[in-house]
């Protein structure tokens, strides 16, 4: 059975799921999507891969996923060669659920602000310059 990672390097998301495979020594195939080019709009990916049309998603046989924790959680249940110490007991699993969770509540949303605010310095700059 071939995985397929659906891939744009430039996510962070992405390269979690990546660095997973490569570390685990996980045979994968990477897909790339090109988000600058839209490619992840288009029926092929939003319509066969990902209804929620965003990177990274996977496709392991017939079982598709996305999300990037849900897809590290798959990856370390179902291939052998992953060590124990990835996901262990149910403590150790509910402290990891509890880390993953706050990193999509707080460190995600963090630097998607910062380039936002400096996008809006950028154009209140062009405004001043062009005398407006
Ligand atoms: N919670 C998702 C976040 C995925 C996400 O935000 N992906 C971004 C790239 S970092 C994306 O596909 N953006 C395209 C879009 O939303 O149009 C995960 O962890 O997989």
């Amino acid at each position: 059975m071939k995985l397929n990672v659906y891939a744009d390097r430039m996510s962070q998301p992405v390269r979690a799921v990546l660095i997973f495979c490569k570390v685990n020594g996980i045979n994968y195939e990477e897909v790339r999507v090109d988000i600058a080019k839209r490619q992840h709009l288009t029926p092929e990916y939003a319509g066969q891969i990902n209804p929620m049309k965003q990177l990274p998603a996977i496709v392991d046989g017939r079982f598709k996923l996305f999300e990037s924790h849900a897809i590290l959680t798959y990856l370390a249940c179902s291939f052998p060669g992953v060590a124990d110490h990835w996901y262990p007991d149910v403590f150790k699993r509910s402290k990891i659920h509890s880390v993953l969770d706050w990193h999509h509540s707080n460190l995600r949303p963090g630097p998607g602000v910062f380039l936002m605010l400096q996008w809006i310095k950028l154009f209140k700059f062009f405004l001043l310059v062009h005398g407006y």
